[in-house]
């Protein structure tokens, strides 16, 4: 009778240990994650700088022995909440989200977590509250623009009509740079943003607004160009070169995301600066979901960083960043 009611006692001290995740044994994983199976809902190919994010993402599960199940949405959120509810009924071990546009996800954000399964925010945001998502692996926006509109700043002497092609309407990213740029040049009476479009973070619309623009505006008022990423810089720099003006040096440029092809034009001589966007956020939220699989505790966001570059360091950057 005694032998039967220890081994009841041990049997509920190891149930106890087990559901508490004192004994992590229900999702042990290896330090990098070998044997999950992932869900990865990217964006789209809409610029250099997301298909060098999708490929390094894809590289790294590789690497670690990760099943990554990935859907390209081109851009569309319902092609996202598809993917994301596909996911949840192949009951994966995590999601990975990088949300075209910041509205319109609580309701997936919910049916995975309901479904018990975590998921991570990467690179934009969403307004979901944040209990529904595990972390979010990101930069710093407003940082991105703020840095941007400091470097103008000082290459002007605070004195700048600037023409801005914003990135996605909607998407955090454009928004947040745009609010990082402005708290900056308001602190200069004499820089001013006379005309923003949206060029979709994209390199022919890029062009085709700047084309627009080029004639609706005095060029000769322009001073530069401020552009939420450098595929709408380089489109904007062919449409200043088609109109017969030397593009960084007639009309400055300075932009974001320090993709190889920005590098090229830097030693070209046709543009100035380039924020970086770190491609690398791979490893941060793989190690975030594995780490949650163990019981530990993660941040609500992982930031990562990036800094400024000019054409002095263009030629060694290109270098180094072309795939
Ligand atoms: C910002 C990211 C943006 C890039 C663009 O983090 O979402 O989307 O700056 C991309 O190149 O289209």
């Amino acid at each position: 009778m005694r032998h039967r009611a220890v081994k009841g006692l041990l049997f509920s001290v190891i149930l106890w240990a087990l559901l508490s995740g004192t004994i992590g044994v229900m999702h042990a994983q290896g330090d990098e994650g070998r044997g999950l199976t992932i869900g990865f809902s990217q964006v789209g190919s809409e610029s250099d700088w997301r298909t060098a994010f999708t490929e390094i993402t894809r590289a790294e599960a590789e690497r670690r022995g990760i099943n990554l199940l990935f859907s390209n949405a081109e851009n569309s959120q319902e092609a996202q909440i598809a993917a994301i509810r596909s996911f949840i009924e192949q009951q994966i071990d995590a999601i990975i989200l990088a949300p075209v546009i910041e509205t319109g996800w609580a309701q997936i954000l919910q049916e995975a977590q309901t479904a018990g399964i975590p998921v991570v925010i990467i690179d934009r945001n969403v307004t979901a509250d944040e209990s529904l998502y595990l972390t979010r692996v990101s930069s710093d926006f407003v940082f991105e623009g703020r840095l941007a509109a400091a470097w103008l700043a000082q290459a002007t002497s605070g004195s700048c009509k600037i023409v801005e092609l914003e990135g996605t309407v909607g998407s955090s990213a454009a928004r947040d740079r745009q609010i990082g740029f402005n708290e900056v040049i308001a602190l200069f009476p004499e820089m001013q943003i006379i005309v923003s479009q949206t060029g979709d973070f994209r390199r022919p619309m890029g062009k085709a607004v700047m084309e627009s623009i080029l004639h609706t505006e005095d060029p000769s008022e322009i001073c530069a160009v401020w552009s939420h990423n450098d595929d709408m810089a380089i489109g904007a720099i062919e449409a200043i070169k088609e109109a017969g003006l030397d593009p960084g040096n007639d009309i400055l440029i300075v932009s974001v995301d320090a993709i190889p092809d920005i590098f090229k034009a830097m030693m070209d001589g046709d543009t100035n600066a380039t924020v970086e966007l770190n491609p690398y956020m791979d490893g941060p939220d793989f190690d975030a979901i594995v780490a949650h699989l163990n019981g530990e505790p993660i941040p609500k966001w992982i930031p990562v960083m990036g800094g400024i570059y000019f054409p002095d360091t263009a030629a060694e950057e290109y270098a180094i960043r072309v795939r």
